[in-house]
């Protein structure tokens, strides 16, 4: 039933394109550059001034803040890398005394110390409107009410998604990730017409729905924010179909604010880049050298307006593509195609380059199997071998495993190259994440 009254005027508000900041957000490339380099030689004024690495490093270059002139004079600089900041440990890179810092965020990171961000007051009051156009932009509306499963703490889906959707109007349901039947209970109960998770776990809740014989397309879910990891096109179908939604892709890192940086319009053909907050590079990750508009290469961004962490040249490890052609919803804002992976992702096996994205998409293709997997590497006989364990779906009997595995292996071999081995699990025996999936898991010593 979608005619309570309560919900009238963000449904008549979703007839019209909205803009949170339209001004901002169609500002013309030329004007939209010029800002860029005044805020530019700011924010280099300020990392310079107030944090020793980076006065370290452009002295060093023989650069000055002063001396870009150009946005292409920007290539001139140093790279921050995310060792970086955990040589720097706790606050190091900070630009501010920390007594300024409100709020702190940390990413666990696989290598003991975690990496912390820091924000100063208008930096998070930045974060807050940034992540509303961001929610605006993927089709949220003033008066929607947002169920937010990112999880809440540390992590800064949580606290990203739930200022930016009060700062647009909504009506913010902070939920975190977990308790997956209470998700589903409140996404209904509460109607919420926006559903932010990552994609692996929107999967989750959709499939327990399924169990409970709730069919969430009936309810008042419409929009699907999801980010935080790599999916595929596949995935995308996937989602749109068993949550009756629009699922659109956001991205967004710690280091450089969190959620919040890029997010797809309803034209779901590339992630706007908020370029009058961050500058884009897409750079060859051997040479470090810009790639050709349009052509892959990994993501480096330099932070335009923040205070407590102004970031240089930040390299992301996540490869894109990216265009400044004009999009059809008006906005001027860089798009990047969607992230496959991240560099340090990247699986090796023998010889062939391996996303965990693209063994997603071959899987979401096939019939008879769920798009829950794991990828297990292990070294056997001084060769990588891959295995898949894949989920096979409800109705799959079990005596067709072993062809649908035989399938899953053809696919695979045939669309990536690479050979696997492919385990089939029952239904639930690939292990569910309530934030970002696990979807490798490397055996192969290390250090060889
Ligand atoms: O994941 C921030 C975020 C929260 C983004 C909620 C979107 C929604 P970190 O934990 O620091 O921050 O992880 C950042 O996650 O460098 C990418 O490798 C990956 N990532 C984030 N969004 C996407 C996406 C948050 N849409 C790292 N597609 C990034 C692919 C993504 N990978």
């Amino acid at each position: 039933m979608r005619t309570s009254l309560a919900h009238a005027p963000a449904r008549r508000s979703r007839a019209r394109r909205y803009f949170f900041d339209r001004a901002a957000e169609t500002l013309p490339r030329e004007e939209l550059e010029q800002l860029q380099l005044k805020r530019l030689r700011a924010s280099l004024r300020n990392a310079y001034d107030n944090v020793p690495l980076h006065r370290q490093r452009m002295d060093a270059a023989g650069v000055q803040p002063r001396d870009v002139r150009t946005l292409a004079d920007l290539r001139a600089l140093h790279c921050t890398l995310k060792s970086d900041l955990r040589d720097h440990y706790p606050f190091g890179l900070f630009a501010r005394p920390r007594e300024r810092i409100v709020r702190v965020h940390a990413s666990s990171g696989t290598t003991g110390k975690p990496t912390v961000v820091g924000y100063t007051a208008k930096d998070l009051e930045l974060w807050a409107g940034l992540m509303a156009r961001t929610l605006a932009c993927a089709g949220a509306r003033p008066g929607d009410v947002i169920h937010n499963a990112y999880g809440y703490g540390l992590f800064t889906g949580g606290l990203g998604v739930h200022y930016g959707a009060e700062r647009l109007g909504a009506t913010v349901v902070p939920m975190s990730g977990g308790n997956t039947e209470r998700q589903i209970l409140l996404l209904r109960d509460f109607g919420a017409r926006v559903l932010c998770a990552t994609p692996s776990y929107a999967l989750a809740i959709a499939e327990v729905a399924e169990r409970q014989g709730i069919d969430l397309r009936a309810s008042r879910l419409e929009v699907g924010m999801f980010g935080a990891e790599p999916w595929s096109e596949g995935m995308r179908k996937e989602l749109d179909a068993r949550l009756g939604v629009m699922s659109v892709d956001n991205y967004g890192l710690s280091e450089i604010l969190g959620p919040g940086v890029a997010v797809e319009c309803e034209a779901r053909d590339g992630l706007h880049g908020w370029e009058d907050h961050f500058l884009f590079e897409v750079v060859d990750p051997e040479s470090g050298l810009p790639t050709p508009e349009g052509e892959a290469g990994e993501l480096v961004i330099t932070t335009l307006t923040k205070e407590a962490l102004p970031m240089i040249r930040y390299r992301t490890r996540d490869i894109t593509r990216a265009t400044t052609e004009p999009c059809a919803c008006g906005r001027t804002h860089v798009r990047m195609k969607r992230i496959t992976g991240r560099n340090d992702d990247m699986l090796i096996i023998r010889g062939v380059n391996v996303y965990p994205s693209q063994i997603e998409a071959v899987l979401v293709g096939l019939p008879g199997i769920e798009p829950h997997y794991q990828l297990v590497v292990e070294r056997k006989k001084s060769l990588d071998h891959l295995t898949i364990e894949v989920e096979a779906g409800p109705g799959l009997p079990i005596a067709r495993y072993p062809a649908a595995a035989q399938d899953v292996r053809h696919h695979v071999k045939s669309m990536i190259g690479v050979t696997a081995e492919v385990v089939m699990k029952p239904p639930g025996g690939v292990p569910r994440s309530e934030g970002k999936a696990v979807r490798v898991r490397d055996l192969r010593p290390k250090g060889l």
